[in-house]
């Protein structure tokens, strides 16, 4: 196995890169450093090379199907082209995973100049974790002359929303910082509430960062729209099959390291936002209703469904 794809999927493990989106496009970086390190001097061990640091890369984390997509794609490229040369094999990872990351930018920008609209004047936005698409269309909003400020939670065991909060103060926006179990109390203060996702199943359902449903429920109660964030291709295509998204369950040392030798931890690293809590996606197709998520996707990417 390549060193960069132990590597990758060893810092992915560790929460070292997190994020679905910094994750998938560590595991591209990966994919294209193993083609061109890779020694294998045919068609077939070049494939077989590429199939091993998928299975790596996938078992990384498990709730990312970006990842799985992107991966996956990457490698049909690959096994759709004829060639038996690995020179020229190798060159099609690199433009097809050029490709993938030029496409996943081009979305990243598109969202934010939708989601920024929704953006008001003197708003306060609610969000949860650390999701870069968020903290991209606050950022834009920010630069298009917006005054808001935004309220995110420390989120338990790993905290990411400090990354949040570090990255929304160095654009200036003020930002308060509360533990989770206070989300209740500060939803009455929102305007609106943003929030990533990792997974986009068939139904329309959302799995983000555990506690993601918690606020849902909470901006339903008090009557605030509760949006999600996410390139489509967060899809994933195993759901219409049946199959559930997995939900990742953490090591218990991230909670209480030294823990009584009996004590049940259980770590949950995220949850299902059902869709009618969802008032909408802001894809790079525009804001759509959750529940339409399948025809979007047969529209926008049929070859997920491949
Ligand atoms: C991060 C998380 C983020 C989504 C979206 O969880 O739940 O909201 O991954 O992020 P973790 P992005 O820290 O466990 O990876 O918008 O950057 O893809």
């Amino acid at each position: 196995m390549a060193k960069a794809v132990r590597v990758t999927a060893d810092r992915i493990r560790k929460l070292e890169v997190q994020g679905a989106r910094n994750v998938a496009i560590a595991a591209i970086k990966a994919l294209e450093a193993l083609a061109e390190e890779s020694s294998a001097k045919t068609r077939k061990e070049f494939t077989k090379e590429l199939k091993e640091a998928q299975a790596t890369l996938f078992a990384s984390r498990a709730t990312e199907p970006l990842m799985r997509n992107a991966v996956r794609w990457i490698i049909s490229q690959v096994e759709k082209s004829g060639e038996e040369k690995v020179a020229t094999l190798t060159k099609r990872v690199s433009t097809s995973s050029s490709q993938f990351l030029k496409n996943l930018e081009a979305s990243k920008e598109r969202i934010a100049e939708i989601g920024s609209k929704r953006i008001l004047n003197n708003m306060v936005v609610f969000t949860h974790c650390h999701s870069s698409t968020v903290t991209h269309l606050l950022s834009k909003a920010k630069k298009d002359g917006k005054t808001f400020e935004v309220i995110c939670t420390e989120t338990r065991p790993v905290f990411q929303g400090r990354i949040t909060a570090k990255e929304l103060l160095a654009l200036d926006v003020k930002t308060t910082l509360i533990v989770d179990s206070a989300a209740r109390s500060f939803m009455r203060n929102a305007d609106l509430v943003i929030v990533g996702a990792d997974a986009i199943t068939s139904e329309g359902n959302v799995i983000n960062k555990i506690g993601t449903g918690t606020i849902a429920l909470l901006a339903n109660e008090a009557r605030k729209p509760f949006y999600v964030v996410s390139e489509l291709l967060k899809f994933d295509p195993a759901t219409v099959c049946g199959d559930y998204e997995q939900i990742e369950e953490r090591s218990p040392d991230e909670i209480w390291k030294d823990a009584p030798e009996k004590l049940v931890i259980r770590n949950p690293a995220f949850d299902v936002t059902r869709r009618d809590f969802i008032h909408g996606v802001i894809c790079e197709e525009g804001i759509i209703p959750p529940h339409s998520i399948k025809e979007v996707m047969h529209h926008k990417y049929s070859w997920i469904f491949e």
